[in-house]
């Protein structure tokens, strides 16, 4: 080892071998950090299986890359002097190895980037701060292309995308099949019997068994089951799962991406979110595979696109949208939102079947797919007016797969329109209906989702006009949105007050969480 190395960081969603600060690296002159610290795991009260995923695929990565010839010093969260902090240990491991200078591959997070870019004046030794080029689309790109546009339509971005992949492109440059987005073709509603293909579960082994006691002792009150636990740790487990993804579910993807099914958070989706966000598969290589499953003939377009599209359309346009919109987007709230997260949120406790069946799947998975997070979960919250930081706070914390980069704005503008309207055209705002043709939920529920006002009518329903009616102001002149008055105007004014009385009985019977559930007091 050289008299003094260079120290290469490698954060916990930074598990992947060919990282920027890793890349063109000697094993003789190089040491890489890991840490484990408690306010990674604690700035919200993450859910267990996501700290467990963290911690395991961590200490996987620290054994893959010492079995390859590198020095790692790994630091465990009940280290003897851990100080908690990233900084903290980074200033102790400079006095361990007296670098010449620190790499690190930019943080996913704005707040952890705020820490990384005081180092410099912090430290006495040289600190180089990488792009991190696991995205596709740097931040200046993404910047030329917002500028100047009045609405950072996300089609746009993602044809841009395509043309600088080369994905789904034909050799005179037009899309693969004659159109660019095929999601007319995908919202089909769940059949009866669906068997979709079971997802691979990995058992856990001796270094996850270890990290699941540690959470078990030290994060016993955070929300979540602890196991069974059989998320993908290591590279070679997140390819088994790809591999399964491609050979067996990738054909009906498409066509059932909206539908939701009681007891079933998986479908025919990838399962691939938390793999990705750690670095432990490579987006645009799933996009190749994709492809080239499209061209063996083995999915169909729709399927494929569809898959794409999620990935270099909305997976990089959301990076895009969070750097350009920090640190503002945290504080937005444009609906003046202000209503505290229902507890039911934590305990599952509501008799509304399709909420308590995407918590159910959330507590015991730490994974909800994409309709119910957005049409179940986030409209239930923009219609009952929660404001944004509460809702924040639960989606980071209770998903394997959430870092703030991809979770904020999916919550502060996708589904809360917090940011007024700069993602999307409109608010995802919906009825019962949506639900009930969308999924088998109805079917069952306590309540009735062709009843829209008094005793027994399904919330959604009032929660929707009572929505509509406080936002009349800033809607009415979206002419995505503003028809929409037109039919509540045709109604008489006793309808008018069923709609509006039913939903305010409806929101004064929440009873709103205690702020512990998500941070430590
Ligand atoms: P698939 O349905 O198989 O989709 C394939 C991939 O596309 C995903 O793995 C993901 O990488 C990407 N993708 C799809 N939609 C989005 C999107 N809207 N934004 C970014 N990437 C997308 N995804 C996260 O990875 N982390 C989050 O914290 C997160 N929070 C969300 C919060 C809300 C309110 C909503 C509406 C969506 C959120 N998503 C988040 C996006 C999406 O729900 C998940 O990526 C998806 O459910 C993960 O399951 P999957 O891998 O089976 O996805
Ligand atoms: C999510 C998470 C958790 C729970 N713990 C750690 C940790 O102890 N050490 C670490 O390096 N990373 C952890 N992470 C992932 C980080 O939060 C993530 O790398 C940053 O937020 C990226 O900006
Ligand atoms: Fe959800 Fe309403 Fe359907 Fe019940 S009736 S499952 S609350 S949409």
């Amino acid at each position: 080892m050289a008299d003094q190395p260079i120290l290469v960081l490698v954060l916990g969603d930074q598990l992947t071998r060919t990282l920027p600060s890793l890349r063109g690296r000697t094993k003789d002159d190089t040491v890489i950090l890991m840490m484990e610290v408690w306010d990674e795991a604690t700035y919200v009260k993450h859910h267990k299986q996501k700290i467990v995923l963290i911690f395991s695929a961590m200490r996987h990565f620290a054994e893959e890359l010492r079995d390859a010839g590198w020095t790692v010093d790994y630091v465990k969260l009940t280290d003897e002097g851990n100080s908690g902090s990233f900084t903290g240990e980074v200033a102790r491991a400079i006095k361990r190895h007296d670098p010449r200078a620190v790499h690190i591959t930019e943080a996913g997070e704005w707040r952890v980037q705020q820490a990384i870019e005081e180092w410099p004046d912090k430290f006495a030794c040289e600190v180089e701060i990488l792009p991190d080029d696991r995205f596709l689309c740097s931040h200046d790109e993404f910047k030329d292309w917002a500028e100047d546009r009045k609405h950072l339509t996300m089609e746009h971005f993602y044809r841009e995308m395509r043309r600088k992949t080369g994905l789904l492109m034909t050799e005179d440059g037009k899309p693969e099949g004659g159109d660019w987005n095929y999601d007319k073709d995908n919202r089909e509603p769940p059949k009866d019997n669906m068997d979709p293909p079971a997802v691979p579960k990995f058992e856990p082994d001796e270094i996850t068994n270890e990290v699941i006691e540690l959470v078990g002792e030290k994060f016993a009150d955070h929300f979540g089951d602890l196991e069974p636990f059989g998320w993908p740790v290591t590279s070679d487990e997140a390819e088994k799962a790809a591999g399964a993804f491609f050979a067996q579910r990738i054909e009906k993807f498409g066509p059932y991406q909206d539908a939701m099914v009681h007891g079933s958070d998986d479908m025919y989706h990838s399962m691939l979110s938390t793999s990705i966000n750690c670095g432990l598969l490579d987006p645009l290589d799933l996009c190749k595979r994709a492809e080239q499953a499209y061209e063996d003939g083995k999915a169909p377009i729709n399927s494929v696109e569809g898959f794409i599209r999620q990935i270099i359309g909305w997976r990089e346009y959301i990076r895009g949208f969070y750097w350009l919109h920090m640190p503002g987007l945290e504080s937005d709230n444009k609906l003046n939102a202000q209503r505290g997260l229902p507890e039911f949120f934590w305990t599952g406790e509501t008799d509304m079947r399709c909420l308590s069946d995407c918590i159910r799947s959330t507590r015991e998975d730490a994974h909800a797919h994409h309709i119910q997070r957005l049409m179940v979960l986030g409209n239930f919250c923009l219609l009952a007016g929660i404001n944004p930081r509460d809702v924040q706070d639960w989606y980071l914390a209770v998903y394997a797969d959430a870092y703030q980069w991809v979770e904020l704005p999916n919550v502060s503008a996708m589904i809360l329109y917090a940011d007024g309207g700069k993602l999307a055209t409109k608010p995802y705002a919906a009825s019962g209906n949506y639900i009930n043709k969308m999924s088998d939920y109805c079917k069952e529920c306590t309540y009735s989702v062709s009843k829209k006002t008094g005793e027994g009518a399904c919330p959604f329903n009032p929660l929707y006009w009572h929505f509509m009616d406080r936002h009349r102001d800033r809607l009415e002149s979206n002419h995505r949105i503003g028809r929409i008055y037109s039919n509540w105007d045709r109604m008489d004014d006793e309808k008018k007050q069923d709609y509006l009385d039913t939903a305010q009985k409806f929101l004064d019977s929440l009873t709103p969480a205690d702020s512990s559930w998500a941070r430590n007091e």
